[in-house]
């Protein structure tokens, strides 16, 4: 039995096993524990991972990286706008307005969304942890609104996804689980700042760790900030100067600036190591051109000053938000590709005023974070308990309409860092079905232009038998995957004899002059913390019989008298703005499903054809080698010949056979070659046959 944790990294992914021995990166196979988050599509079939890696430069129209931050984004959106020039592969503006790709497959114009292309990568890292996947996985992803989208993508795919992480959430848990010497829960937490900054995104944590628990306090993100950034100054700089000294306008061949592109990155890592003047050299670069350049790292800080300057934002906002000062901060830990940089750590380091601790694995903390809490929430693992608490990152408010002033209700339901998962129930008092429109509260502050959760209508609400408005509870959560939404709704209904207590209830009405029939009574109960609760608070929403006084009204308040009450579960029509359709899904996971099966015949082509050349490369040695002695000179020329003209026909007609053909060739090889096997097999056995014999007698 084992769990899976999978960071999916804009750039990199890594795979973390749980097991009852403890927790393991894996390898793929290509003995590589980073799987790079790269799809390539061609005539036959797709390559996903390190075999799409190395068709960037040679399929660039077809090969998809850099798409981690296109999900659940509307194609108009200005980040999509703004990366489209750069990117080798066509966008694509999908019917419902988001941005998808557009890339040939099958010989055939093919457009995928990105849950699609992610659905793809987390095939093949499914692929490569099958054997120890059987019970789920858990994700983790940088920040929220996406996560309807990717979540969707886990479903592609056909991961049970047990949990979308936040990245440095997951840190904190592969730093605090081994800890022994955490203060005990009466004692003032150890407040530790994650920082985490990879490819595309630089993000910060402060956490307080008390004995068996951690609680998020705040974050703060740069979500544009990381290391491709530095590796685009790199690039831009030299663009200049090969226009200027080749007089080669490098970006527009896509091919070139793509090299160019792996170059700056591979000399950006040289200059963390090395602080003298580098070189940066290209073979046939354009034209024919061979091209040089020089860089060293002070000149390389100076260019990225502006990038340098952006890494105390989110510092800053981490220690304003939790409202501690630098002396509470025990320890600053630095994960993350672009934390290697000298100039980030130094930013950090002096921000804080404290050396830098690098207690954790830069690449896989992620990965083994998210395979622990995989592996507390899994029931076959005994792992030490451990409480976490999240924070919802961007505010959530609900807004419906009301008979009030504006004609619009509206309460903010989750406030910014407020604790997650968690959910409220909202009572309002209904005559008719109503909508509760969900959205972001501040929009500044989100990564989207549209600031859209969805819109949640609660059905079948009707007034009491009496004409009076019924009362409606309605859950919100933000649940174990930080996805909100109004999970449940239920009418109470007034039972005979009872009405003075539905009277105490509707007091708000009154106090809003009374006119209104359809007035709102907002934020009545809270229930509910940790994911731990979260099976108990399922249950209890869906029981019909319930008791009032269980759950205490405060707006109401005075003590109450246990009154039985009927509450009756209503429907909510969702419609998450982030989420695929139910039957558009569906179309997708079938998709999935042929491609994989695509993806395996061609697998079985080429293992056919591969067979024949290796068979043809094995027996040609062994002609001149250990088989010479069981064959006529004249036979062995002729097979000989026969081998070359194999070889030939593999090259030529025999390059694209079905694998029929090839299967057919190998066997026609091997009706010649396994007569001489025989024949050498028989002679190296005997003598060992009469030394047993020998024995025996
Ligand atoms: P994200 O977290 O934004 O989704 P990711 O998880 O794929 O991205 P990482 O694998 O953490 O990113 O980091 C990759 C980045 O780190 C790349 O920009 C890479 O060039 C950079 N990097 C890796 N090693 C070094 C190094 N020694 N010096 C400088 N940069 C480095
Ligand atoms: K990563
Ligand atoms: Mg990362």
């Amino acid at each position: 039995m084992s769990v899976v944790g999978i960071d999916v990294g804009y750039q990199n992914c890594y795979i973390a096993v749980a097991r009852s021995g403890g927790i393991e990166t894996i390898a793929n196979e290509y003995s590589d524990r980073c799987t790079p988050a790269c799809v390539s599509l061609t005539s036959k079939n797709r390559m996903i991972g390190n075999a799409a890696k190395s068709q960037i430069t040679t399929n660039f129209k077809n090969t998809v990286h850099g798409f981690k931050k296109f999900h659940g984004r509307a194609f108009d959106d200005p980040f999509v706008q703004s990366e489209k020039p750069k990117l080798p592969y066509s966008l694509h503006k999908l019917a419902n307005g988001n941005a998808g790709i557009k890339v040939r497959y099958l010989d055939e114009d093919k457009v995928f969304t990105f849950e699609q292309i992610t659905g793809m990568l987390l095939t093949k890292l499914k692929e490569t942890s099958e054997s120890a996947l059987k019970n789920g996985s858990m994700i983790h992803i940088d920040w929220y609104a996406e996560r309807r989208s990717v979540f969707d993508a886990t479903q592609i795919a056909g991961l049970n996804c047990l949990r979308l992480i936040n990245d440095t959430t997951a840190v904190a848990l592969a730093y605090g689980i081994y800890k022994q010497d955490l203060p005990t829960p009466e004692e003032r937490p150890r407040n530790v700042i994650f920082v985490d900054m990879g490819h595309s995104s630089f993000q910060v944590s402060i956490t307080a760790f008390n004995k068996g628990k951690l609680k998020v306090l705040a974050t703060a993100f740069d979500l544009y900030l990381g290391g491709r950034n530095f590796d685009e100054a790199l690039v831009d700089y030299f663009c200049e100067e090969f226009k200027s000294k080749y007089k080669l306008n490098v970006r527009e061949n896509p091919r070139a600036l793509l090299r160019l592109h792996q170059e700056c990155e591979k000399l950006k890592k040289l200059m963390s190591a090395n602080s003298s003047d580098l070189p940066l050299n290209i073979e046939c670069f354009m034209n024919d051109i061979d091209v040089s350049g020089r860089m060293n790292r002070g000149q390389f800080e100076d260019m990225c000053a502006q990038y340098l300057m952006r890494v105390d934002m989110p510092l800053k906002a981490v220690l304003e938000q939790s409202k501690l000062s630098r002396d509470d901060i025990y320890a600053v830990e630095i994960v993350g590709g672009a934390t290697r940089i000298p100039a980030v750590k130094e930013r950090i380091a002096k921000f804080f005023g404290k050396d830098i601790s690098t207690t954790l694995n830069a690449d896989e903390a992620v990965a083994r974070g998210c395979a622990l809490q995989c592996a507390i929430l899994s029931p076959a693992f005994k792992v030490r308990e451990f409480s976490i608490t999240d924070v919802v990152p961007f505010p959530i408010t609900l807004r419906w309409k009301s008979p009030t002033e504006d004609g619009l209700g509206e309460c903010e339901v989750f406030s910014k860092n407020h604790a997650a998962p968690f959910s409220k129930v909202i009572t309002f008092h209904k005559k008719e079905p109503f909508s509760l429109e969900a959205f972001y509260s501040s929009p500044q502050e989100l990564p989207y232009p549209d600031h859209r959760i969805g819109c949640f209508s609660v059905q079948n609400v009707a007034p009491q038998p009496d004409g009076d408005s019924s009362k409606v509870k309605v859950k919100v959560r933000v649940n174990v995957h930080g996805i909100f939404s109004v999970s449940s709704a239920s009418l109470i209904e007034k039972q005979k004899g009872e009405g003075e207590d539905m009277q105490i209830d509707s007091e708000p009405m009154v106090q809003n002059e009374g006119k209104a029939e359809d007035q709102t009574k907002m934020q009545v109960d809270q229930e509910g913390q940790s994911q731990w609760d979260q099976q108990n608070e399922d249950n209890s929403s869906s029981s019909k019989e319930g008791t009032s006084g269980e759950k205490q009204d405060p707006a109401a308040g005075g003590s109450k008298p246990k009154v039985k009450v009927k509450s009756i579960d209503l429907p909510i029509v969702a419609n998450n703005i982030r989420q695929l359709d139910c039957d558009v899904l569906n179309d997708f996971v079938e998709y999935e499903h042929q491609m994989i099966v695509q993806d395996k015949l061609v697998k079985e082509l080429n293992d056919a054809k591969n067979a024949v050349e290796e068979y043809v490369y094995d027996l040609r040695d062994k002609l001149c080698g250990i088989y010479e002695k069981y064959i006529t000179e004249e036979d062995s020329n002729r097979l000989t010949l026969m081998l070359e003209d194999t070889e030939n026909w593999l090259y030529e007609d025999g390059e694209d056979q079905p694998k029929q053909v090839y299967e057919e060739k190998l066997g026609a090889l091997k009706r010649l070659g396994q007569p001489i096997q025989d024949r050498h097999r028989e002679h190296e056995d005997r003598p060992r046959a009469f030394e047993e014999l020998g024995k025996k007698l």
